[in-house]
C-alpha cells in the first residue's frame, strides 16, 4: 500500500500544503494511486513513524520518505517512467528551482495566504500555527499579511513563468514533469484555499487550468475551500 500524509484543514478532504500538492501532482503523473492520510499542524504522534515532524511523507510499502524533493528522487528511482526529475542534473536545477522560488514566490503568496490558512485549519491547530509562523517571520501575522504589497510581491514573482509560458506550454517544455509540479504546488496551495491572486487571462493562468485538468484527470475533483 501506498499512503501520503499530508497537511490538512478542519476538513479532512481539504488538504492545501504547497509540498503535499508536489507530491500529488508527481503521483499523478506516475499513474501512482495512493491512500491520502490527512494530518492536522498538531497532530505531530501521526508522523512520528517517519522520524520528522514535517510532511509530505509518503510510505510505500516498507520504505518512509519525507520532504518533497526527495520523494521525487525516490519515486524516479523506483518507478522510472515518466520522469520527473531528469537525472542528476534535472534534480540539482530542480533544487536551484526550489531555493530561488523560495525565496519570491514563497512568501509573496504567504503574505496573500495566511489569512485564509488561518480560517481553513481546525480551530486545535490556530495557536501553533501563530506562534511558529510568528517566531519564524519576526512579526505578527497580521503584520506580515499586507494584502497590497503581497500582490505587487507576487505580480514580480510571476514574470518569469509568463514569459516562459508565453513559448512553450509546460514549464519542463512539451509535457509537465517536476518543474511544473514544484512551482505548481505553490498555486494549489492558494487555490485549495480559495484564493486565485494570479490572472486568470495570463500564461501562467492558462498553465494553471492546463496543471488542474491534468491532475483532475488523474485524481478526481480538487477540494476547494469557500469563503464564509
Ligand atoms: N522542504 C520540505 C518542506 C516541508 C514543509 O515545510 N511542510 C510543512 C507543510 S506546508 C509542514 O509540515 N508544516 C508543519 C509545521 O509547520 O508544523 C518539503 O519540500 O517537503
Amino acid at each position: 500500500m501506498r499512503e501520503l500524509y499530508e497537511l490538512c484543514g478542519s476538513s479532512p478532504e481539504l488538504v492545501f500544503s504547497p509540498y503535499c500538492w508536489r507530491v500529488r501532482l508527481a503521483l499523478a503523473h506516475k499513474g501512482l494511486d495512493f491512500v491520502s492520510r490527512p494530518v492536522r499542524f498538531t497532530d505531530k504522534e501521526a508522523l512520528a513513524f517517519s522520524g520528522q515532524k514535517l510532511v509530505p511523507v509518503l510510505r510505500d510499502g516498507g520504505t518512509t520518505v519525507h520532504d518533497s524533493l526527495a520523494i521525487f528522487h525516490y519515486l524516479d528511482e523506483h518507478y522510472p517512467q515518466p520522469g520527473l526529475l531528469g537525472g542528476a542534473l534535472g534534480e540539482s536545477r530542480l533544487l536551484l528551482i526550489d531555493r530561488l522560488s523560495a525565496q519570491d514566490l514563497l512568501p509573496a503568496l504567504a503574505r496573500l495566504l495566511v489569512p485564509r490558512v488561518m480560517a481553513c485549519i481546525d480551530p486545535v491547530d490556530r495557536d501553533y500555527f501563530r506562534q511558529s509562523r510568528e517566531k519564524r517571520m519576526g512579526m505578527s501575522l497580521e503584520a506580515f499579511a499586507a494584502r497590497e504589497a503581497g500582490q505587487a510581491q507576487l505580480a514580480r514573482a510571476l514574470q518569469p513563468l509568463d514569459a516562459m509560458l508565453q513559448g512553450q506550454p509546460w514549464l519542463d517544455g512539451a509535457a509537465p514533469a517536476g518543474a511544473d509540479f514544484l512551482i505548481g504546488g505553490f498555486l494549489f496551495w492558494a487555490w485549495t484555499l480559495g484564493e486565485q491572486p494570479w490572472p486568470e487571462d495570463s500564461p501562467t493562468g492558462d498553465w494553471f487550468r492546463r496543471l488542474l485538468a491534468f491532475c483532475e484527470e488523474r485524481q478526481g475533483p480538487v477540494q476547494r475551500a469557500t469563503h464564509r
